[in-house]
């Protein structure tokens, strides 16, 4: 069964060139998952094609207005018939929930998605009224419209799709699916520029390497991530990350 994202958004083209390459573009390849954009300028009301407007109260910017944004949802709506409880409606604004890890596994086990980029200074509060969207935003950092969140979603959620990648443990063992980053990486040659790689990593020895890769996962996580909003605290075991010793090169 093959997952469905519908898009709506008023730049329709910025979405085929990063759709078309890399795991985005096998998965699609395979049928793994399909995107139909829908522009929202085609549900304007006048012939500008205009979909925003002046806020009420004054003020800089300009606000969505809630006809073709209403139109538009309701047409994706009309188009296909899903399961409500698999079916998923996104907002991308910059005032939504966090997105996590937690929250893209969710996502991967929908069959529907529908994602509506903002753009602006915002949409009319009656589109979250009256439509059902959940709120979401990639950061706490402002963008200059949805579309490259909702392309981080999409991102995210197909590379979790089973068959996306090309080892299916891959997006086990990376960052945050543990709650911790991911440990350091070498691969050859053994020593470049006069740094060499951890003598551990060339022992062969599986039982200290997994301990070694726990213990720099657990370090990285504590020095990155500590104390910053949204961070998981790391399951220490022990031993604190800051008395581990640095490994030098
Ligand atoms: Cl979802 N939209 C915009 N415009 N900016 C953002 C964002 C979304 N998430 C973080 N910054």
């Amino acid at each position: 069964m093959s997952l469905q994202f519908d898009i709506l958004t008023i730049f329709p083209g910025m979405f085929p060139g990063v759709v078309g390459e890399s795991i985005l573009g096998r998965a699609r390849e395979k049928g793994l998952y399909d995107v139909h954009l829908t522009d929202l300028r085609d549900f304007a009301h006048d012939r500008h094609r205009s979909i925003d407007d002046r806020p009420y109260g004054g003020g800089p910017g300009m606000v969505f207005k809630p006809e073709p944004v209403f139109e538009a949802v309701e047409s994706v709506l009309g188009r296909r018939r899903a399961d409500p409880e698999r079916t998923r409606r996104l907002i991308l604004t910059p005032e939504g929930k966090r997105l996590e890890q937690e929250h893209v596994r969710d996502l991967a086990r929908a069959e529907w998605i529908i994602l509506l980029c903002g753009h602006y200074e915002g949409f009319d509060e009656r589109i979250f009224l009256g439509l059902d969207f959940e709120r979401v935003s990639i950061g706490d950092y402002v963008l200059s419209g949805g579309e490259i969140p909702a392309l981080v979603i999409l991102d995210a959620v197909v590379r979790l799709l089973p068959g996306a990648l090309g080892h299916p443990e891959s997006s086990l063992q990376e960052s945050f699916e543990d709650g911790t980053l991911d440990h350091p990486q070498y691969t050859r040659p053994p020593v470049f520029r006069g740094m060499a790689v951890p003598e551990v990593l060339l022992s062969g020895n599986h039982a200290e390497i997994a301990e070694w890769r726990r213990r720099e996962a657990l370090r990285r996580t504590h020095e990155r991530r500590e104390g910053s909003p949204g961070a998981r605290p790391p399951q220490l075991e022990g031993s604190t990350a800051k008395s581990l010793e640095i490994e030098s090169f």
